[in-house]
């Protein structure tokens, strides 16, 4: 580790032009963004564990909206630069005053993290630093960025060490976002996985909740967390290893479960990579070499047999796998440098798996017994799906499409994907509205009669045979599975319209588990979404005209009430669409120019996995009470998944 010192830090432009473009640092200036500036001073912290000098992490969020973080580590530096100002003033009013404040070995972040601490402080109305260095204690305040309205002061004497700082973000730039606590967690628990001699506490002084994440065994751990509502059909293979030609570092945990999807979640130098990479794609060839060879070696597959393919391999496959590359061979690619492409990845990562789980293998007879019985069955199970999917075809061809579908679907005049959206509307009553209210030119109605197949219990053959879900694929007629190519998709938007009820709540979940194991790429397109239908209509006499007015929510047909003096007002609450005529339903919840809606979007892959089987996987009651608790009927302008 070099000493800190002002050679080191680069000058780029001024905060001034962080605030003109806040997107350009953060990404946006919604939810995420602001969730931005937590991890962008969470990862200094990460920073000085992984250099070895911190171990504890503790972020607080205060009443105010201000947010703490503090670490255990050195304490940022407080002297004095040639530039005239010191280590923390200069980390936190200079652009790209990085430098050596990172970890040289292994650079902590790619994309979007990693701007700077001072792009915080730009977008901040307030910023206070306090440090432990040298037996005593150091406090400087920001203002606006810039505005340095305390320099760097001693301001007592104490043995502690370590940073913290406390910012307050200009809400006037994150407009009515709120930070949540829940992602807060999902986030830092994540990092106390693939840290583990790191504990981190996260606070919520609003809610008075805390929690505490440690994890000794990391990513055997994550392993275990992901499968925890799951039943296992394997103990956990665990293997941690550097390549010493090319210093490259390669952790992977795995563990079966009896289900039927495969989980890969994958990090390079401690930075998700959502897109895998060379990594990912190496990981998946040495699996499959490695349980074709093993099935071979024990006759379990005879000479005539031919191999599983990967994907047989991978159902039910819980897998962690973390690289740490050095910094010099590092490369991102993709959009969102989400994506690892460094190639020296893959021949690491392919020589210490393979050996290391091929003697797994043999060393846990029982555990490979089962997962090569699953394979077959997977293999048994795929190869008919496919025949079924070439008889249906087959029917297919028999039949015309319009056919199949008649009485279903009411198309879209539109011949042009990009322009028609698709309505999955919860029963026939709510679909008969639709259908009138709609606009015929760009927008097609499905009906949905009853339940809809829960996907998660299902094998892919048994669910192509489900008429609901076959309707559903016909009709966006770009695949499913493996097979799924979004580019064909017939629709730009699929729109799930249920009642804000409890079935409706239900039945949007079971669909969300369908589109999320089936057709996954729409999720990640933006494609998918949820229609927001009015919980209240209020109508009133207006100059002898009647008017009728929505509300979204309790709290806002509330202010409404108590902001007007009419007192006539006559309030309906919707139990279902169906209560809606046609022009209502058109006016509130399916003409583009006024309605809202929500797009799905995937935040965090391990809590979904695991949220999704917790949910599904069980009997209707636990998902009954989940949906209670956890969904609220009301207006919100950033659903996720796990909402
Ligand atoms: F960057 C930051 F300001 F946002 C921030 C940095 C926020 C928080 C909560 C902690 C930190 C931070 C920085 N924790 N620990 C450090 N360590 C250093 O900056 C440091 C200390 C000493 C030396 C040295 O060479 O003596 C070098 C460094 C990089």
């Amino acid at each position: 580790m070099s000493n800190y010192s002002a050679k080191n830090i680069v000058t780029l432009k001024g905060l001034e032009a962080v605030r003109k473009r806040p997107g350009m640092y953060i990404g946006s200036t919604d939810v995420n963004g602001l969730h931005h500036l937590v991890w962008e001073i969470f990862d200094n912290s990460v920073d000085e564990v992984l250099a070895g000098y911190a171990t504890n992490i503790k972020i607080t969020l205060k009443q105010d909206g201000s947010v703490v973080v503090e670490d255990n580590g050195r304490g940022i530096p407080v002297d004095k630069h040639a530039n005239g100002k010191t280590g923390v003033e200069t980390v936190f009013t200079e652009l790209h005053a990085g430098g050596k404040f990172n970890n040289e070995a292994y650079k902590t972040s790619g994309g979007l993290h990693g701007v700077g601490s001072s792009v915080v402080n730009a977008l901040s109305t307030r910023l206070d630093v306090i440090v432990f260095r040298d037996k005593k204690v150091y406090e400087t305040k920001f203002e606006n960025g810039d505005n340095i309205i305390q320099p760097t002061k001693e301001i007592g004497l104490s043995s502690k060490r370590g940073t913290i700082v406390q910012f307050w973000p200009n809400y006037s730039i994150f407009k009515n976002a709120k930070l949540s606590y829940e992602v807060i967690c999902e986030r830092l628990r994540e990092a106390a996985f693939l840290l583990s001699n790191l504990k981190i506490t996260v606070v919520d002084e609003n809610t008075k909740q805390k929690e505490e994440f440690f994890y000794a065994e990391g990513i055997k751990s994550f392993v275990s967390f992901v499968n925890q509502n799951k039943t296992t059909i394997s103990n956990t293979f665990y293997t941690s290893q550097k390549d010493p030609k090319t210093g490259i570092e390669v952790e992977i945990g795995l563990q079966y479960n009896d289900g039927y999807s495969e989980t890969i979640i994958s990090f390079a130098n401690n930075v998700k990579t959502r897109d895998g990479g060379s990594h990912e794609s190496s990981f998946k060839l040495a699996l499959t070499k490695a349980v074709n060879d093993y099935a071979r070696e024990k006759g379990f597959l005879k000479s005539k047999d031919i191999n599983f393919e990967g994907s047989d391999i991978r159902e039910g496959l819980v897998a962690i796998i973390s690289v740490k590359v050095p910094e010099a061979l590092l490369e991102f690619v993709g959009q969102t440098k989400d994506k690892l492409s460094t190639p020296e990845v893959k021949k690491v990562v392919d020589d210490i798996f393979q050996k290391y789980f091929y003697f797994w293998l043999n060393e846990n007879k029982k555990n490979s017994e089962k997962i090569l019985l699953k394979s077959k069955q997977s293999k048994e199970a795929r190869e008919a799906a496919r025949k079924a999917r070439n008889e249906s075809r087959k029917a297919k061809d028999k039949m015309s499409e319009t056919k199949i579908l008649s009485g279903k679907l009411t198309p879209a005049q539109s011949t042009k994907a990009h322009e028609r959206e698709l309505y999955l509307v919860e029963g026939d009553s709510a679909g008969g509205s639709a259908k009138l209210g709609r606009d015929r030119r760009f927008q097609a109605i499905l009906p949905l009669k009853g339940k809809v197949l829960n996907t998660e219990k299902a094998r892919l053959i048994d669910i192509l045979k489900n008429e609901e879900i076959a309707t559903i694929i016909n009709c966006i007629n770009a695949g499913i599975g493996s097979d799924f190519k979004v580019k064909d998709s017939k629709y730009h938007k699929i729109i799930i319209m249920t009642d804000a009820d409890t079935d409706g709540a239900h039945i949007q979940i079971l669909l969300l588990t369908f589109f999320f194991r089936y057709m996954k790429p729409l999720i990640n397109a933006g494609m998918l979404y949820i229609a927001q239908p009015p919980l209240f209509k209020v109508s009133y006499s207006k100059n002898n005209k009647k008017e009728n007015i929505y509300f979204w929510s309790e709290k806002e047909l509330k202010q409404f009430i108590n902001s007007t003096n009419n007192k006539n007002l006559e309030i309906q609450r919707y139990k279902g669409l169906g209560e809606m005529n046609s022009d209502q339903l058109w006016e509130t919840t399916m003409n583009p120019k006024t309605r809202t809606l929500i797009k799905v979007t995937i935040e965090d892959e391990a809590i979904i996995e695991r949220r999704v089987s917790t949910l599904m996987g069980d009997a209707v009651e636990p998902r009954k009470e989940w949906i209670n608790k956890n969904v609220e009927f009301s207006l919100e302008d950033n659903y996720e998944f796990e909402k």
